[in-house]
C-alpha cells in the first residue's frame, strides 16, 4: 500500500539542527504511525533498522554555510522491513522541511536485502515538449517531478518539501544540452514550476545565476513557473524576488493564467515574459464564448509584451484552434507526454 497516494493525508518531516530534534507528523493509518512524535536522531535510531546513527545523522547535518540548495533525502527500514524515506531540503539554515513516504507492504518470511544495497527512489525529473504553435518545431520543455516509481508529486507537496532547488539542477542540466547546429532559431528553454515557500528563500536568486553561469547559459534559459497563488502569500517580497530573478537572467512565466488564481492585478505587477493559458481554458476552446475570452487573454498579453503558451491540449483541433487564436506556444499530451531526460535530448535532436 502506498500511503502517499491521492487522496491520503501526507506526512511530513521538520528538523531543527539546533535543538537536535525531528518531528515527524505521521497521519494515523498511514502504515507508520509509531513514528509520530518528536525524536532526537539517537531516539531515532533505536526504533528503526539497519541503519547506523552516523549515517542518519549525516543526512541531516546542515551543508556548507547552511548551504539551502541541498536536498535531504534519507531512507530508513521500520523493524516491518517496510523502507520509510525522508525527502526535503533546507529551507533556512535552522530549518529544514520535507516529507516522509512509507513504501511497500510488510514481507512475510523473505530474508530482506541490507539497507545499503536498496537504492533510494529518487526525484525523478521528466521533461514536457513545448513547440512553436506556427513552425510546430520544439523551444523548450517544462520540468515536471516525479519519484522513483512514476508517482507524481503534487506541486503543493513539492512545496512542502523545499524540493526546487533540485528541480533547478535539473533543468539546467537538461538546458545545457539542448544545442541547435544552426543560429536561426530561438534559444530553447527549460521552465519549472516554483511555489510561496520557494519564492521566500533569499538565495534563490544567486542560486539561479550560480547555475546559469555554471553552464553558461544565455538569459531566458531558464523559466520560473509561477502561479498567483506562490505570490499570494506575501506579494510585495515575491515581486522583489521575481524582479532579482529576472536579473539573474531567468524568464518568469505566469502559470495557470485564466484558472482560479490569475488575477488582472497579477498581470499589472510581476514582471514576466510569458502567460500559459490554463488547461481548463484551452479545453473548452470549441466554445464561441471561450474562444472571445482566450483572444482577448492573448490581445492583453500582447499588449504587455508577453509571448502565450496554451497548456493541456489533448487534441490537434484544439491545437489548430489555439494557434488559430494567436497562441505562440503549445503544450499538452495531443503533442508530446513528459519525457525522461535522454529521450527529451533525443527528441531535440529530431524537432527542435
Ligand atoms: O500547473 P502546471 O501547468 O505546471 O501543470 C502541469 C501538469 O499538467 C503536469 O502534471 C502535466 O503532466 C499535466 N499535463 C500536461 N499536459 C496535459 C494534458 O494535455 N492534459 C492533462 N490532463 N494534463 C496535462
Ligand atoms: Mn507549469
Amino acid at each position: 500500500m502506498d500511503t502517499n497516494a491521492p487522496g491520503s493525508p501526507l506526512a511530513s518531516w521538520s528538523w531543527n539542527p539546533e535543538t537536535g530534534v525531528i518531528d515527524l507528523t505521521v497521519p494515523a493509518g498511514s502504515g507508520a504511525f509509531g513514528l509520530a512524535g518528536q525524536w532526537t536522531l539517537d531516539s531515532l535510531r533505536h526504533v528503526v533498522d539497519g541503519l547506523s546513527g552516523a549515517r542518519l545523522r549525516q543526512s541531516f547535518r546542515p551543508g556548507q554555510r547552511g548551504d539551502t540548495a541541498e536536498v535531504i533525502n534519507c531512507a530508513l527500514a521500520l523493524p516491518d522491513g517496510r523502507r520509510v524515506q525522508l525527502i526535503g531540503g533546507y529551507l533556512a539554515p535552522l530549518e529544514a522541511r520535507g516529507i516522509v513516504i512509507v513504501e511497500g507492504e510488510p514481507p512475510r518470511a523473505s530474508p530482506r536485502p541490507a539497507l545499503e544495497d536498496v537504492p533510494p527512489p529518487p526525484l525523478n525529473p521528466v521533461f514536457q515538449p513545448i513547440f512553436d504553435a506556427r513552425t510546430r518545431r520544439l523551444c523548450g520543455f517544462e520540468a515536471l517531478a516525479r519519484w522513483g516509481a512514476g508517482l507524481a508529486v503534487d506541486p503543493r507537496v513539492l512545496e512542502e518539501a523545499g524540493l526546487a532547488s533540485a528541480m533547478l539542477l535539473h533543468a539546467a542540466e537538461l538546458r545545457a544540452g539542448l544545442t541547435r547546429t544552426t543560429g536561426d532559431q530561438p534559444e530553447p528553454f527549460v521552465g519549472v514550476n516554483l511555489t510561496a515557500l520557494d519564492l521566500a528563500r533569499p538565495d534563490l536568486p544567486e542560486f539561479v545565476s550560480a547555475l546559469q553561469a555554471a553552464h553558461r547559459l544565455p538569459p531566458g534559459a531558464l523559466v520560473i513557473e509561477l502561479t498567483e497563488q506562490a505570490a499570494l502569500r506575501d506579494r510585495k517580497h515575491a515581486m522583489a524576488t521575481l524582479e532579482r530573478l529576472a536579473e539573474a537572467g531567468a524568464h518568469i512565466a505566469l502559470d495557470d493564467f485564466g484558472a482560479g488564481h490569475s488575477s488582472f492585478a497579477w498581470l499589472l505587477e510581476a514582471p514576466a515574459n510569458s502567460l500559459k493559458l490554463d488547461a481548463d481554458l484551452t479545453g473548452r476552446a470549441g466554445s464561441p464564448r471561450a474562444r472571445s475570452v482566450i483572444s482577448g487573454v492573448i490581445a492583453m498579453a500582447r499588449e504587455l509584451g508577453l509571448s502565450v503558451t496554451a497548456e493541456g491540449l489533448e487534441s490537434e483541433a484544439l491545437a489548430d484552434v489555439l494557434t488559430e487564436l494567436g497562441a505562440d506556444r503549445l503544450q499538452g499530451f495531443a503533442l508530446g507526454r513528459p519525457l525522461s531526460a535522454s529521450a527529451a535530448l533525443a527528441l531535440w535532436q529530431v524537432r527542435s
